[in-house]
């Protein structure tokens, strides 16, 4: 199987290339914006700015993937407010370029769309475990562009007779995601404490909601099983299907720092709607793929910890 990953530079597509060179053998080929780099020694790599569908389809067509999977976007949802007309530029007409790519010189390729749990909205607490049925109601500008990216996804393969897989990703986690995301920024400040580099307290907003956080490991996977065994058309939850509260993670974090660290509020933080708990049911990828994600959030969140340790130590 030969993939092209669109948007490998981030902090997902180490992962999947991973994944699928290292671990299954897959011939892996790749893009990236000019000046980003790739971590794939045996990759071809291609700078392109999914804006420029010309250029998109040319690398289609030189790179001949029987699968492409597509990472490049906006993927922040506070810069989302900042930066609307981007964010809908990246996210949507960036899309709508690759699936025009892919239809005129894809050669019949699966297409791996990455949307988001947040195109669900602030889901009441009866609507969990959060079924891909459930009515997607965005409450952000990046829900909206990956709201849109589903049904886009969905009217090419409809229309066109494209082979064309979403997923819906709940929170990943792991080594190398910015600090602007909640697991990265907690593990980040307990670290920054634990080497001596900031005060003994640490900033939370509001703890008591509960999410579905997943190892980007395992999220890759899931990528990798939807390629293979995902149907054409369809939308899939990738995500733990367990609702664990950032109180929890916090304390985990203050737990294997061996520190005592104060929990302080900073109002800044606080949302201000805030879903009280949104996980997901993940009963259909599980029973259309085998996936299932195994590691312990634990594990996960030591890694990073560490990861943050070793870098505000070695910053002396
Ligand atoms: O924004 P940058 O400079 O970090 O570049 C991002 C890149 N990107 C683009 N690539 C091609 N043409 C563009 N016009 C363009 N604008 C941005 O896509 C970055 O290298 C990559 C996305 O990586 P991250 O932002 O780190 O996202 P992550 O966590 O790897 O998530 C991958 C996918 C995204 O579709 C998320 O929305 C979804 O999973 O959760």
């Amino acid at each position: 199987m030969k993939a092209l990953i669109v948007g490998a530079a981030g902090f997902v597509g180490g992962y999947l290339i991973e994944e699928l060179s290292a671990h299954c053998g897959w011939e892996v080929a790749a893009t990236k914006l000019p000046g980003e780099r790739v971590s794939c020694d045996n990759c071809e790599a291609f700078d392109v700015d999914i804006l420029d569908e010309e250029a998109l389809s040319g690398v289609m067509a030189r790179a001949k993937p029987g699968i492409v999977y597509h990472l490049a976007a906006q993927s922040s949802v506070a810069l989302s407010w900042e930066k609307p007309a981007l964010t809908v530029e990246v996210n949507i007409k960036g899309s709508v370029n690759l699936l025009e790519a892919a239809r005129n010189r894809g050669g019949g390729a699966r297409i791996v769309l990455i949307g988001s749990g947040e195109e669900y909205g602030n889901v009441r607490e009866e609507d969990c475990p959060i079924k891909e049925t459930l009515e997607a109601n965005p409450q952000n500008v990046y829900a909206v562009t990956k709201s849109a990216q589903n049904q886009l996804g969905r009217l090419y393969a409809a229309s066109y007779g494209m082979d064309v897989v979403m997923a819906r990703s709940f929170n990943h986690i792991g080594v190398g995601q910015p600090a602007r995301f909640v697991a990265a920024d907690l593990c980040k400040q307990v670290a920054e404490i634990a080497a001596g580099k900031r005060e003994g307290a640490i900033n939370v907003g509001n703890i008591d909601v509960r999410r579905d956080f997943t190892d980007v490991r395992d999220v890759v996977r899931a990528y990798r099983l939807l390629g293979e065994k995902g149907k054409s058309g369809e939308t899939y939850n990738v995500g733990s299907g367990k609702a664990v509260a950032i109180r929890e993670i916090v304390e985990t974090l203050i737990k294997i720092s061996g520190r005592e660290i104060e929990i302080k509020v900073d109002e800044k933080r606080l949302r201000p709607v805030d879903a009280p708990v949104i996980y997901a049911d993940t009963r259909k990828i599980r029973r259309e793929t085998g996936w299932e994600a195994g590691t312990p959030l634990e594990r996960t969140l030591r890694e990073i910890y560490e990861w943050f340790l070793r870098k505000a130590r070695s910053e002396d």
